[in-house]
Parts: C-alpha cells; structure tokens; sequence
C-alpha cells in the first residue's frame, strides 16, 4: 500500500478543531490521501457553544456513493467519527460494503458521549444504530463512556482491569475485532490507552493532564488511522497517536483562553516526525 487513500466520514464542525477539520490535517500530515464525506456541516461544534446552525447532510450520502461506484473509486480504508443522525449509519454501512476495497480496513470511533453522558442530540436510539455499526469494525476506538453504552455495562470513574477487561470482552462479543480504549487510567497522575488486538492486551501509559480538551478524541483516532495506514502496527499507532495527543493537549493548554478545540496545528511537525 505505497500510497493509501483513507475515505473519512464526520461532520464540519467550521470552528472547533474536531471532526473534518481536525482529521483531514493529521490524516495528510502522516502522507495519506484523505477523502471526506461530510455527514452535517455545524457553524460550531455543539459543546460549549449555543444556537450552532446544523446542516444535514444524510440525503448526499447515496448519491455520493454511486457516484463513485460509476467512476469505479475505491478505498483502502474507512474511518467514521461523529455522524449527524442514526439514519446515516445504515448509508455509512451501504458506503463500506460498496467503495471500501477488499481486504480494506474499517476504523470506527463511535464519537457520540464523554464523561459518562451522550453529546448533545443522541439518544439511545442513536446508540442501538452505533452497536450495528461498531460490530462491523476492524478497529474500535471508544472511551469508556462509549464503551459502557455500546456494552450496557454501567460506566465506572473508578475502576480495576478486571472492568477494562469486561468492556473489551463485552465489544469483542458484539463483533469488533480490534479496540483501541482511550482515557483508561489507574492511577492519579497517568492515563493511557488499552489495546486489544488479536486476543492479546496491552497497555501504553502516560503523564495525565487533568484539564482535558474539547476534539481530542478526533485528533487521537486520526492520528492512529493515519500511521495504521502508513503500515504501523496497531500498538505502534496507538503509541503514536497518544504521544500526538499529549503534545496537542500541551500546546492548548498553554493558552488558557483558547476553551472551545485542540491546538493540534503547531505540533503537526512531531507527528511527521514520529513517523520517519
Ligand atoms: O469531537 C466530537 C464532536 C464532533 N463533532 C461535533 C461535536 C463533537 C462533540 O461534542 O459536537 C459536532
């Protein structure tokens, strides 16, 4: 794969450094062609931010697709983040069966809650679509919050592995493959991911910043679809896009007035950098 092309389908937030405008940068920084389907376009993203207007964009999806099954496009890979309603799933499944290539690989980052609560807009309606989806995928990227509502196991602020473990097993049983769990931490001052691949777990651990930012799981799960494709191995991805996202969350931080997205531009550099 000397050249992949990554078809990505979330919604343009205009301002709030997530979704498109946070993947499609981070996906071309790693040297992947990254080709958009936008699933709505927001004047903003929608936590923080009051009367965001919300365009729609379901009804594009179909034609979009058989357009491009007329002139024959096809993608090494799918990556789905934040989609605008439960109707779309079911076009995001048609889209996957028909333009991804054989042997391609689907990354789904079930972007719709966070601190134990759904985003403005979802339901669990939403989230019985989301489990269909999410069964299909090669690699699942979840927090716990979307863990817990995939699963229905209670969400926990304190827990062991014991309870990581029956998150990962309870996704795997739905049919996810592969998962990357974000945000899992044990102890106060560090936080990491959870990699589960091919039956095998494994843990990468870093410094934890207590003041999260808004975007940072588009930017992680991004950052991992892009050296994924730029043929890491999935631990060395999630390695990859976690150091990224620190760095990320550094960078914002440091302008304690920037609240509303993640200053992932100035350190776009290190994530080129990782991947040499
Ligand atoms: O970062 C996830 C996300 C993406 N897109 C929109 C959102 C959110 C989270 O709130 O509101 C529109």
């Amino acid at each position: 794969m000397s050249y992949p092309r990554v078809l990505t389908i979330q919604d343009i937030s205009c301002v709030g450094q997530c979704s498109l405008t946070a993947a499609l940068p981070v996906i071309s920084a790693c040297g992947v062609e990254a080709c958009p389907i936008p699933s709505a376009v927001l004047s903003t993203h929608t936590a923080g931010f009051k009367n965001f207007t919300f365009r729609d964009l379901t009804d594009d999806m179909p034609l979009i697709k058989e357009h491009w099954i007329r002139e024959g496009i096809k993608f090494d890979a799918i990556y789905t983040g934040y989609l605008g309603s439960a109707k779309q799933i079911s076009y995001v499944k048609d889209i996957m069966a028909s333009v991804v290539k054989d042997g391609g690989v689907a990354v789904i980052d079930p972007a719709m809650a966070d601190n134990g609560k759904l985003y403005l807009g979802f339901d669990m309606a939403f989230v019985e679509e989301m489990k269909k989806l999410c069964a299909l995928a090669d690699y699942l990227i979840p927090n716990i919050t979307e863990a817990s509502l995939l699963t229905g196991i209670e969400y926990k602020t304190e827990y062991d592995e014991k309870y990581i473990r029956s998150l990962l097993n309870a996704l795997t049983e739905m049919g996810c493959k592969n998962i990357i769990l974000t945000g899992v931490s044990y102890a106060a001052d560090t936080t990491g991911v959870v990699i589960y691949e091919n039956g095998n777990y494994s843990y990468y651990n870093h410094e934890k910043i207590e003041r999260g930012c808004h975007g940072t799981g588009d930017v992680y799960a991004s950052a991992f679809v892009g050296a994924l494709m730029r043929g890491k191995t999935a631990c060395d991805a999630a390695r990859i896009a976690a150091d990224y996202t620190l760095l990320c969350i550094k960078e914002t931080l440091e302008e304690p007035e920037h609240w509303y997205g993640v200053k992932f531009e100035p350190v776009l550099g290190k994530l080129i950098d990782a991947l040499k």
